[in-house]
């Protein structure tokens, strides 16, 4: 039987069961039989969930990036690696093969050696969405530099912070960079993080915007000159399956952010076997996921997992609603997509729209839909099923995590059978379970429970960078011998997960335990509604009561506000509960948003408590202007 590639549900469970019962040996096939090793392992998996010790392909030599590029060059050299989609539409996209990708990124991984960087040491990139950060990424992967992708979008103070923490050598960046209709100066940015960063040498910027910057003698260089002085072949270094290839930062709930580690061999495996079995890519399809490659899910599924796979992978340098709200639908169109991944807030915010800018283009490539980020609610479901999928493209709903690596729990297209909002079944090798509060396993169905998984898998990330305790004790210590994901999921009556949403989202009015995702949900389906976020806030009589911060669609704005704050709270009371009704509601223009779209509920605590102090550093949201409003216009 082949392991790799899972074809029909008979198979899944069979598959699924081998995982379980024999973790090793099923791991041990896929990894044998799908890429290139300079050495096997010795033991495929050591572990232990107590100290967060985790070992996979022990002593097995690799290089990652060979398996991503050179690997292919024989049966697939002319074929499209990358397409690039710049932010103006009338700039020409660039398609580029795996040939042209892999002298590209051997080019680049010898620039970085004649800089002085060496296996092991740590490499800033802060690039914009083209394709030289992919090929900084997988340059850094071939020479065994450590790299530490930093959304362009971040501070210089959040970009120092984690220059800082794992005392990189070098930053990639780029003069400035477009979004929009906006030009950033990402140099500026970082002249100013570098301030306070002694680790750095030596900065390398691409020209993208042609604009104007300060270069620091003996410290900046261009990097074009650089790139057509070196030499086009670079023999790929010889890794450890558990050497480090990079580390991403997520934001904890305190305020230093975690560089989460990720390892080489596991890694690979791991993302290559979920981009196979989940987005169903056949042959020259082409696949694109939004995401920006400062997140997990770029570096996973826009690079990582489709080249492992000799994908055809699309890098957008731009936004949804540039020229216009059509941009998105415009680009499907263009290249033909067959794969399109996005995530819940992307689709909220396109469904707001007239649906003339959908219609006028031809989406009839789309064979899968792909969904991640957070729950996706209910209409935004059907609205993506009806009018990106036509009701013909399966939407997969892929639950996981930076931590993770790759996917854990998705639907399989055309394999197991969706369910609006839930995330369906877990991958083969991942086994979840449900804790209760006295911290025993919850048998039964039909329960809230907090998510755990208790059992390893390849992509798991290794320890935070510099704090394997701080590891320990954020994940493996709640629920003893467990990973714990922070997550609250429901399991129904055929094993199908729902995630509930964090389970620091839980409020308990009254002495009921309220999830806030599900409330939320609900007033989403109301017609006047775009987006909400609900909080809990401290009440002398319940304990907590609820406090509901609504943005509105456009056909909403002329409403009465106390009529529509009673049928919200009535559209609640039916579908949830009169325990669930909202004490305040408060109108606003935008909710606050992390640069990946996840609402910061943190501030909206904060603003609901009436507490203005502290609000922890804003600059890293996408919209930090919005917490002034909404802190001016709040309900006492
Ligand atoms: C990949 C990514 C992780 C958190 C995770 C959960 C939420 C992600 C979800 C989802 C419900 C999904 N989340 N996907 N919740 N359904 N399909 O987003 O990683 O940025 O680390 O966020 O996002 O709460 O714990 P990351």
């Amino acid at each position: 039987m082949n392991y790799y590639k899972i074809d029909s549900l008979e198979k899944y469970f069979k598959i699924y069961n081998k995982s379980v019962r024999e973790p090793e040996e099923f791991w041990g096939r896929v990894a044998d039989e799908n890429f290139i090793w300079y050495q096997k392992w010795d033991k495929v998996l050591e572990y232990d969930m107590i100290n967060a010790d985790f070992k996979w392909f022990k002593n097995a030599k690799l290089n990652i990036a060979r398996n991503c590029l050179d690997r292919h060059l024989n049966k697939r050299g002319d074929k499209t690696a990358i397409i690039f989609e710049p932010n103006n539409p009338d700039e020409a996209a660039q398609h580029i093969t795996y040939s042209e990708l892999h002298e590209r990124v051997c080019r680049m991984a010898n620039v970085l050696k004649e800089k002085g960087i060496q296996k092991g040491d740590r490499v800033c990139i802060y690039l914009p969405m083209i394709p030289e950060l992919a090929v900084s990424l997988l340059a850094c992967a071939r020479i065994g530099a450590i790299h530490s992708v930093v959304f362009a979008g971040f501070s210089a103070s959040a970009v120092a912070s984690r220059i800082q923490d794992s005392e990189c050598k070098m930053v990639i960046t780029s003069d400035g960079s477009y979004r929009g209709n906006k030009a950033i100066d990402l140099k500026g940015i970082v002249d100013e993080a570098l301030q306070t960063c002694p680790s750095v040498e030596s900065v390398l910027v691409v020209n993208r915007t042609n604009s104007e910057v300060q270069m620091k003698e003996g410290r900046d260089h261009w990097i074009q000159p650089l790139l057509d002085a070196a030499a086009k072949d670079n023999v790929a270094e010889i890794m450890d399956a558990e050497d480090p290839l990079f580390i991403l930062y997520t934001s904890g709930s305190t305020g230093k952010p975690k560089g989460m580690v990720h390892t080489t061999a596991g890694y690979m495996v791991y993302t290559a076997f979920t981009f196979k079995n989940i987005f169903n890519y056949k042959g020259d399809d082409v696949y694109w996921c939004t995401a920006d490659i400062g997140w997990i899910t770029g570096h996973s599924y826009i690079v990582y997992g489709p080249l492992l796979n000799g994908a055809t992978t699309v890098i957008f340098e731009g936004v949804p609603s540039y020229p216009d709200f059509s941009r998105f639908w415009d680009i499907i169109d263009k290249h033909k997509v067959n794969q399109f991944y996005t995530a819940p807030t992307a689709i909220r915010a396109l469904a707001k729209e007239n649906l003339s800018y959908i219609e006028k283009h031809d989406l009839s490539s789309i064979k899968v839909l792909g969904s991640v980020g957070e729950p996706i609610n209910e209409e935004a479901w059907h609205w993506y099923n009806n009018h990106v999928g036509r009701k013909t493209a399966p939407i997969t709903d892929t639950w996981w995590q930076t931590e993770t690596g790759g996917i854990m729990i998705a639907p399989l297209p055309f394999i197991t059978p969706t369910k609006p909002t839930y995330a369906t079944l877990p991958l083969p090798g991942i086994q979840p379970v449900l804790m209760d509060e006295r911290r025993n396993e919850i048998d039964d169905n039909q329960v809230v429970g907090s998510l755990c998984i208790k059992f390893p898998w390849p992509g798991i990330a290794r320890t935070i960078w510099g704090d394997h305790q701080r590891y320990i004790d954020t994940y493996f210590s709640a629920f003893r011998g467990k990973y714990f994901t922070g997550d609250g999921a429901l399991r129904d009556e055929v094993g199908y997960y729902r995630i509930t949403g964090r389970v620091d989202d839980v409020v308990i009015v009254s002495g009921h335990n309220l999830g806030t995702a599900p409330i939320e949900d609900a007033i989403n389906e109301h017609p006047a509604v775009a987006e909400s976020a609900i909080v809990g806030f401290p009440h002398d009589i319940k304990g907590n009561a609820l406090y509901g911060f609504i943005t509105l669609k456009e056909r909403g704005e002329g409403r009465d506000r106390d009529n529509l704050r009673r049928e919200i709270n009535e559209h609640i009371a039916s579908h949830i509960g009169p325990i669930a009704k909202l004490d305040k509601i408060q109108f606003v223009s935008g909710l606050p948003k992390t640069r990946s779209g996840k609402i910061m509920r943190r501030i909206l605590r904060k603003i609901a408590e009436g507490d203005f102090s502290n609000f922890g550093d804003i600059t890293t949201l996408l919209n930090p202007e919005i917490v002034e409003e909404i802190k001016n216009e709040r309900i006492d």
